[in-house]
């Protein structure tokens, strides 16, 4: 099943090393110094306007306090790849089987609390744990960043300012309603938080207090991590009467036309049938009342699957179909047990 594709290796080493040649190695010490100032600038036109838009002074000023430009935030920004490997190592780096064998063990370890949470909220419990396995490695992997300091560093480079600016109030309304102190508001250099890596905006939308000690806790409750990803998954349309999709495969005349996620090629699994797609062992797709889109990650030769809604939920959560699928993936195997 495994295929290697040479011809994405290639161009996967030429964006590295086009990368490193491009880094402007001997104008960075100048620039760093003039950035801090221009940085602390920033900081005070923030702190004046977040004060102006009603947010408690108190809050604004050690939040501020905390924060310290960080150039290592902005060129790991600046750096992200477009897409560097194929779905098949993707995957394989991202659900090894030491991954699915923790991922079972924690399963049957927060097994009563998963399963209340996973019928409060209509959300399959093995979906939470994959969310939680592949975010932070089951909470082991949060981040260590100060979410101030890595949000305000972002929106003062300029690229995406009004995003960043929009987290940044956000992070500040979180420490405002008590959820966390500014000190222990740590994150991914992208400002993403806790065991389930929510940006701040997603925080104040889903995050849930399960456990009613008042707090939102995604770094440290697991009762308030897996109902604040279940929490997003409802929210966003989730149906636990329904898995994620399939993987499949065509007939001979049938070559991936109408692939893709948009709305109108999201249709019947009788309309695929006519078309050519079948179940990965050839035989015919279930004739069900269900609608599915193609996707085919790395075109026509690679993997095909046809995903469900559940599939488009999880496109909310991150629009990778890389990383739907690595989800997807340790699902069906918590689903196995192995
Ligand atoms: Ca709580």
């Amino acid at each position: 099943m495994r295929v290697l594709n040479m011809g994405r290796f290639i161009v996967f080493f030429g964006v590295l090393v086009l990368a490193i040649f491009t880094q402007p190695i001997a104008a960075q010490g100048s620039n760093t110094e003039k950035s801090e100032q221009g940085y602390q600038l920033y900081l005070r036109q923030l702190a004046s306007e977040a004060k102006e838009m009603g947010y408690d002074p108190a809050v604004v000023d050690a939040a501020i306090a905390t924060a310290t430009f960080r150039p290592t935030v902005v060129k790991a920004d600046k750096n992200q790849p477009e897409k560097k490997i194929t779905l098949d190592d993707y995957l394989n780096t991202r659900v090894p089987d030491w991954k699915v064998k923790q991922a079972v063990s924690l399963y049957e370890h927060h097994k009563a609390l998963l399963d209340e949470i996973s019928n409060k909220y209509g959300v399959q419990a093995r979906f939470i744990v994959a969310l939680w396995g592949n975010e932070s490695n089951f909470g082991k992997i949060q981040g260590s960043y100060p979410v101030f300091s890595a949000l305000t560093s972002l929106a003062y480079e300029g690229r995406r300012e009004a995003l960043f600016k929009k987290q940044f109030f956000a992070a500040l309304s979180i420490v405002q309603e008590g959820h966390v102190q500014v000190d222990a508001l740590k994150g991914s250099w992208a400002g993403a938080m806790g065991q389930s890596q929510f940006m701040p905006t997603s925080f104040l939308t889903y995050a849930v207090d399960y456990d009613g000690d008042g707090k939102k806790d995604i770094w440290g409750t697991p009762a308030d991590v897996f109902a604040s990803i279940a929490n997003f998954l409802a929210s966003e349309g989730w149906d636990d009467s329904y898995t994620w999709g399939r993987q499949v495969k065509f007939t001979a005349q049938y070559h991936g036309e109408h692939s893709g996620l948009d709305k109108d090629k999201f249709v019947p699994l009788s309309t695929w049938q006519a078309r050519g797609v079948r179940k990965f062992d050839m035989s015919p797709l279930p004739a069900v009342d269900v609608k599915a889109s193609l996707i085919m990650p790395d075109g026509p030769s690679g993997r095909l699957y046809l995903v469900y809604n559940n599939f488009h939920t999880l496109m909310k959560w991150n629009r990778s179909s890389y990383f739907g699928l690595s989800v997807s993936y340790l699902a069906d195997r918590i689903n196995k047990g192995y």
